[in-house]
């Protein structure tokens, strides 16, 4: 029996009994602080049916396929027609059933390591308290152990793009690299970023200050606060209980660390992961589930964790709906801007690693750098000389050729190219500093022109991230009479060197 039906089947046995009481749905309760059971009591006597599961922080109140944007208030009531039963109200609600144990606050230290005694206080130590894990290790099939090993802080990124074969009874020598024959194989790729020291270190900061807050700054920048990142650490923990089962619990209790490093990339949140059948017609014995696992990103990675894990037959729903967890890509994903100041993670990582600029750091220097970047608004790489973004971020390609000598009356163009840009441009341009009311194309034409448009214009591009591209000042100049003979010579020196790449080299990437 699906869920979906037992949940028909409860409504039905619940409507058939308010049926014979006559009760009415009518007046909604005020739910707040009481527990799940209080508030369903309360829901009941007053005739409403209690259709969904409605713990503090379940998934169940955050709108599948949604991100974690807010965060609903305890008391908040939902009344909606029901679905299945005419004429009757489902209620959802959020009550004050006390969350996961672990989520104290601040997050840190979050138990300790199992050999060592230590505390836990980071996404790092975290990760090494289950590679030094002596119980753990002991449990551990042989063809998993490598994966704990990619655990390890400091090297430990995986992240990218992977590929898991469960169950493969034939190897398959021509798949690159070859596929031995035997019950796993997995190849695993990283995103280039470090997991533990860097992304998931800005995740670990926050949990661990209370105070730490970024307001929101622009329309897309919803802001990020230390209360924020936990409430989508236990709305995810929730959702963890859920599918996992009683295994999520007894994994913690097993080797403290897991918890953690699952709750931290599935709040890092990016990607997916797709299930099929490597061998669709020739198994033997026939494999009865998706064998073959695909997956990119954090959220990728632990969908198929998960799905390795339900192969086991151990966890309640082995394929569940990374859509129902609460995630952040927005703001930890390597994509993703914590900050806000339009830079991506990634691209603030790029910047920070440059030893032009910031020359004979140590490894542990540059993650301090990082986070300094990466978690503040006001430090962002900068687009000249050198941007940094290039390729990974929106960013000026071009702009028409800068200096013009032009007579009274004529009239000139001045045009720039962008690319990488998320969403919709727009421009504005400056004449002398001051903005040209009614300029908001990438192009600028201007007719008919007088001495007075001589002077220096500059166009800004925003993208509808707020990230920003400048063009360097087009230099106008305008003259009565004929042009001076060195006008055009040098004008087509420029233009010359800027088709000759002249021009564009200084948005290239340095190395
Ligand atoms: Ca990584
Ligand atoms: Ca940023
Ligand atoms: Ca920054």
């Amino acid at each position: 029996m699906t869920k979906n039906v037992v949940r028909v089947v409860v409504l039905a046995i619940l409507m058939t009994t308010f049926t014979m009481a006559g009760a009415v749905a009518q007046t909604v309760p005020n739910v707040e602080g009481m527990t799940a059971a209080a508030a369903g009591t309360a829901l009941t006597n007053v005739g409403l049916v209690k259709a969904t599961t409605n713990k503090y922080g379940s998934s169940a109140n955050w709108p599948s396929g949604k991100v974690y944007r807010t965060i609903p208030p305890i008391g908040t009531v939902i009344v909606e027609p029901s679905p299945t039963v005419p004429g009757w109200n489902t209620v959802t609600c959020v009550v004050a059933t006390p969350p996961s144990p672990f989520k104290s606050d601040p997050v840190w230290p979050w138990g300790t390591n199992a050999l060592e005694g230590t505390d836990v206080n980071n996404f790092c130590d975290a990760q090494q308290a289950l590679v030094t894990n002596p119980t753990l290790i002991s449990m551990i099939p042989p063809e998993y152990m490598a994966l704990i090993s990619l655990l390890a802080c400091e090297t430990g990124d995986l992240n990218g793009s992977s590929q898991v074969i469960l169950k493969n009874p034939y190897g398959d020598p021509t798949h690159v690299p070859p596929i031995a024959e035997g019950p796993l194989f997995y190849a695993l790729h990283g995103n280039n970023m470090n997991d533990g020291k860097i992304e998931l270190r800005l995740i670990g900061d926050i949990l661990g200050n209370v105070s730490f807050n970024i307001p929101a700054h622009l329309p897309e920048y919803t802001g990020l606060t230390h209360e924020k990142v936990l409430h989508a650490l236990n709305v995810s923990a929730e959702q963890f209980e859920q599918d996992v089962g009683s295994y999520w619990t007894l994994l913690g209790g097993l080797a403290n660390g897991l918890q953690q490093v699952l709750l931290g990339h599935m709040l890092i949140g990016d990607g997916t992961a797709t299930l099929s059948d490597y061998h669709l017609t020739d198994d033997t014995p026939p494999v009865n589930m998706p064998n073959e696992i695909n997956c990119s990103g954090s959220g990728g990675f632990i969908m198929a964790l998960l799905a390795v894990l339900g192969s086991t037959g151990i966890i309640a729903n082995p394929t569940p709906d990374i859509t129902d967890y609460a995630r952040m890509p927005e703001f930890f994903s390597k994509a993703g801007d914590a900050d806000g100041d339009g830079a991506t993670n990634y691209c603030e990582y790029y910047y920070v690693n440059d030893p032009a600029v910031f020359p004979g750091l140590t490894n542990d220097q540059m993650v301090e750098k990082y986070v300094e970047y990466a978690l503040n608004p006001a430090k962002r790489p900068p687009l000249t000389p050198v941007d940094y973004c290039d390729g990974i971020a929106f960013k000026l390609i071009s702009q028409s050729s800068p200096n013009l000598w032009l007579p009274v009356g004529s009239t000139f163009t001045l045009s720039l190219v962008t690319g990488g840009a998320g969403g919709t441009v727009s421009y504005a341009w400056t004449f002398n500093g001051q903005p040209i009311s009614g300029a908001s194309g990438e192009t600028y034409t201007k007719d008919n022109i007088t001495l007075l448009d001589t002077g220096k214009y500059i166009c800004t591009a925003t993208d509808s991230g707020k990230k920003m591209a400048v063009t360097a000042e087009w230099q106008v100049t305008v003259v009565a009479g004929t042009l001076p003979l060195a006008a055009p010579v040098a004008l087509g020196a420029l233009i010359g060197m800027l088709l000759g790449g002249g021009g564009l080299a200084m948005f290239r990437k340095r190395g």
